[in-house]
């Protein structure tokens, strides 16, 4: 119990984050918190198991791919405790190894779009999006990053390390200068936490001013999600749930009190349109946003019929 909690706190703060991240440490951590249970009757492992799926789930509201890994590893059956947890483990490893492969063809499908000598503008910190200018750069293509910060959390920051390391040129700016620098940009490549039925992507907030801006310049928008990014709860009409995180990211608690009139906002997300958006780039293919139904429907059809079974 110390561990589950523990790993449901290290998501919550941000400690582990990103939308595939997350999705695949609540796999193992189901696994693990699994292996290490000592109940006697299945009765009583489903329902401790239950309750770990949900504290997990509640950590971060709005990354779809942490419901979507959970309801994966949850689908498992077995006669008893024993052949439970056998089939829990077998369905997280299996998940976290398809969400490791589907990175990496992300990257090679996407890197198809990136031309030798682009300049590619990214936000946050997204491994899906990063994959595909690695990809790119293995293949020899000459490219280079304008990298926001991404505030308040300064993802950006990982952004640019990561893109150091790869030995990809990279540049830093404040968020607020991405119209100014979009004229230099050949293509936008971003992340996604979510991806609704309608092809709306849910994404690090300042994602749908940057995809305006793009618009504006007639730049191409590329989006790299995994299919378990999809929604398929938005076919309910579920709409997706914007995480709204403490002050204390934006100002400090002392300067705030100092203060009697202002209160801050937080959002750590936004929607992007699909107008705004080129391309979703899947690990199953490269898909208009408004091809989004089929990929939900084709990709999570397990879910819609369990939905519709309950
Ligand atoms: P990958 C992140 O959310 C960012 O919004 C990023 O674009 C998205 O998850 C996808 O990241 P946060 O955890 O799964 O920083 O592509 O709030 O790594």
């Amino acid at each position: 119990m110390k561990q589950l909690k523990e790993t449901a706190e290290k998501i919550k703060s941000m400690e582990i984050r990103g939308a595939g991240k997350i999705a695949r440490t609540a796999a193992s951590e189901l696994r693990d918190y699994a292996a290490r249970l000592e109940a006697k009757y299945l009765d009583d492992f489903n329902k401790k198991m239950k309750y770990a799926a949900e504290l997990l789930v509640s950590t971060r509201p709005t990354a779809v791919s942490l419901p979507n890994a959970i309801r994966w590893v949850m689908r498992y059956k077995g006669e008893n405790v024993d052949e439970a947890k056998a089939d829990i483990k077998k369905l997280a490893d299996e998940f976290i190894t398809n969400s490791e492969n589907a990175v990496r063809k992300i990257g090679e499908i996407g890197a198809r779009r990136v031309q030798d000598g682009d300049t590619i503008m990214t936000h946050c910190n997204s491994s899906a999006a990063i994959s595909i200018m690695a990809q790119a750069h293995a293949q020899g293509k000459d490219i280079n990053v304008i990298a926001t910060e991404s505030r308040p959390r300064w993802q950006g920051l990982l952004t640019i390390k990561q893109l150091d390391k790869l030995g990809i040129d990279a540049t830093l700016i404040v968020d607020s200068a991405v119209r100014f620098f979009m004229k230099d940009v050949d293509l936008v490549i971003m992340g996604a936490d979510a991806v609704t039925v309608n092809g709306s992507v849910i994404n690090k907030i300042g994602t749908s001013q940057i995809a305006l801006a793009a618009n504006e310049s007639r730049k191409n928008v590329v989006i790299a999600a995994e299919t378990y990014k999809f929604s398929p709860r938005s076919i309910l009409g579920e709409l997706v749930e914007i995480e709204e995180r403490a002050s204390e990211e934006v100002i400090s608690r002392e300067k705030l009190d100092e203060l009697s009139n202002v209160r801050v906002r937080n959002p750590a997300f936004d929607v992007t349109p699909r107008e705004y958006i080129d391309l979703i780039c899947t690990e199953v293919g490269a898909f208009p946003p408004e091809m989004a139904y089929i990929i939900i429907k084709d990709f999570l059809g397990w879910e819609i019929e369990e939905m519709n079974s309950t």
